[in-house]
């Protein structure tokens, strides 16, 4: 059985799978469909996907067993869906690969009684770093830190290392140079598209009659559904935005919505594309002088570490780490999340892109959405349902760790040694949102004061037992303690009275 993320030809539950013995079965489940609620461009994506990948097994000999959403006889879940397949072809085992998210291991640990038969379950290989291996760096840390690991993982892959066996351009990390902002006039990147063929056709008429009321538009869909387009992507990357990938990789400009980003993760996370092949290839374009270190190396850093790192956490600290909630916040959600109008631009702009295109690219989704969840003091679970439900990349093995850990430092410091709390001088300094905005970015009491600014005060204020002996808070908590009472007493008046009127009406 493969599941709708575990769409590559390499996976392990194919590794030994002979056309001539084995069925291949792939389910539409509505369990799936609505454990939260996902965007409709997220659901085709995914069933389009799933559709083209077993007409490939088809076309290579193997026989396919598929069960539509709407086939009248579909139980709706997994493990029934696995139970009335062995029982028409009479199979005398099942073998399926990990899955990503605990949820689905847990109850996949419930197969082999639902379906009377043995089912293997076998290890996830598509990442660089076993689950044991990450296990074992982990033992004894009570803190781990992203940069040590992916140092580790350079070593062990031997990515970017020069024959010496130390990191090519003699340093591990170009961060430093990688915080440009978008100068106002600068060609950017020509966009990739696919246009939508019969089958995802019929997949968005399918979504668009199911799922009417989700958050989110069908309209101009246009990712790649299948692994060579998806290759195709990569390429477009590699040749059109890597090379500035890496000064822009933290800029936000109004009406462009990817920038120097790949949009790769949705197929990456869905098994189009081999995260071993991205590396290489963006490797090559340094190494051919395409394109240069600073980026490459900022880009390979984002897959070889961060994306390795996140999967690492969340099966190492799961199931507890979903309850997690060090900052004890406790606010719903506000109804701008979902569409509600807001005065705040950037806001505004991170969420309707969101609803457009089912993705932000990160320091959207960290310093805009994120940020603000955190000053507010958003309740971590219903954070992190809103990124699984509307991002098309969202399975829980990435989205949980970088919502409760790097977002919200609901782990209390695990994953990442601050939270990224940040006034809204950081958002006028990465994009051009404030010059569109009715608030006011330089002031931070008042009418026009742009609510990051008192917001981001009374946080640390509020937070202050949790934060202030963080030794990399120290210098923010010395600038606050130098605020004078009044002004001090202003801000927590206004961001009360802000916070009173947040409405989780959209
Ligand atoms: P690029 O900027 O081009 O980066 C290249 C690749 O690096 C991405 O495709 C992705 O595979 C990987 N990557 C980059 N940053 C991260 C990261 N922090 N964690 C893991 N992988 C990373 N990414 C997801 O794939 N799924 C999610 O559900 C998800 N949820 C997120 C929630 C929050 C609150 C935040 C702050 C980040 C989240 N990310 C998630 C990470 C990141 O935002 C996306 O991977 C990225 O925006 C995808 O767009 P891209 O392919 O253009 O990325
Ligand atoms: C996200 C998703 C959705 C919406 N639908 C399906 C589905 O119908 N069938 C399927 O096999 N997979 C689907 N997926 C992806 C799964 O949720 C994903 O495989 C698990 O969460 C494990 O990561
Ligand atoms: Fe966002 Fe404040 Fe800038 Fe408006 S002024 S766009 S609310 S940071």
């Amino acid at each position: 059985m493969i599941l709708g993320d575990q769409l590559s030809r390499g996976i392990s539950s194919l590794s030994d799978a002979d056309p001539k013995r084995d069925i291949v079965l792939l389910a539409e489940v509505a369990d799936e469909t609505r454990y939260v609620p996902h965007h409709p461009k997220k659901i085709a994506f995914i069933f389009s996907a799933m559709r083209h990948f077993a007409a490939e097994l088809r076309a290579e000999g193997f026989k396919v067993d598929y069960v539509t959403l709407d086939d009248p006889a579909n139980t709706g879940a997994f493990g029934s869906e696995l139970a009335r397949a062995v029982a028409r072809h009479g199979a005398g085992s099942a073998v399926v690969t990990h899955p990503g998210e605990w949820r689905v291991l847990h109850a996949m640990q419930g197969w082999e009684d639902e379906a009377r038969v043995p089912v293997e379950i076998r290890a996830d290989e598509r990442f660089f770093c076993a689950l044991p291996q990450f296990r074992q760096w982990a033992e004894g840390r009570r803190q781990l830190r992203m940069e040590f690991f992916y140092r580790e993982m350079r070593r062990g892959t031997g990515i970017l290392m020069d024959a010496d066996g130390e990191p090519v351009g003699g340093r591990w990390n170009f961060d430093a140079e990688n915080r440009k902002a978008v100068p106002a006039r600068l060609d950017m990147p020509p966009a990739f598209f696919v246009s939508p063929d019969a089958v995802t056709k019929e997949v968005l008429s399918l979504v668009a009659a199911r799922f009417p009321d989700n958050f989110g538009t069908l309209e101009g869909f246009d990712y790649a559904v299948t692994a060579a387009d998806a290759r195709r992507a990569l390429a477009h990357f590699i040749d059109h935005a890597l090379p500035s990938f890496g000064d822009y990789q933290d800029a936000m400009r109004q009406g462009e919505d990817r920038l120097f980003h790949s949009v790769l993760s949705p197929y990456l996370n869905a098994g189009l594309l081999d995260p071993r092949a991205v590396c290489e290839a963006a490797e090559t374009a340094w190494r051919q002088g395409l394109a240069p270190l600073n980026a490459v190396e900022g880009f390979i850093r984002q897959i070889l570490g961060w994306r390795e790192y996140v999967r690492g956490i969340y099966w190492l600290k799961m199931p507890d780490y979903a309850h997690t909630n060090r900052l004890g916040a406790y606010r719903s959600l506000p109804g701008l999340y979902w569409g509600a109008p807001t005065g705040m631009n950037c806001l505004h702009q991170c969420v309707d892109q969101t609803r457009r295109l089912a993705h932000a690219h990160h320091i959207q989704r960290l310093m805009v959405t994120g940020n603000f969840a955190l000053l507010i003091g958003a309740r971590p679970s219903e954070v992190a349902e809103w990124y699984l439900a509307v991002y098309i990349d969202a399975y829980e093995w990435v989205e949980l760790p970088n919502v409760h850990g790097m977002v919200l430092y609901a782990d209390g410091g695990y994953l990442g040694s601050k939270p990224y709390a940040a006034s809204g001088k950081y958002i006028d300094r990465m994009s051009d949102y404030c010059r569109n905005c009715r608030y006011d970015v330089k002031q931070t009491v008042g009418p026009r004061a742009c609510p990051f600014n008192f917001l981001y005060w009374n946080f640390l204020i509020e937070n202050a037992p949790q934060l202030r002996s963080n030794q990399r808070m120290a210098m923010i908590y010395a600038s606050m303690e130098r605020m004078d009472e009044v002004k001090r007493a202003a801000i927590q008046d206004q961001a009360a009275r802000f916070l009173g009127e947040l409405t989780t009406e959209y």
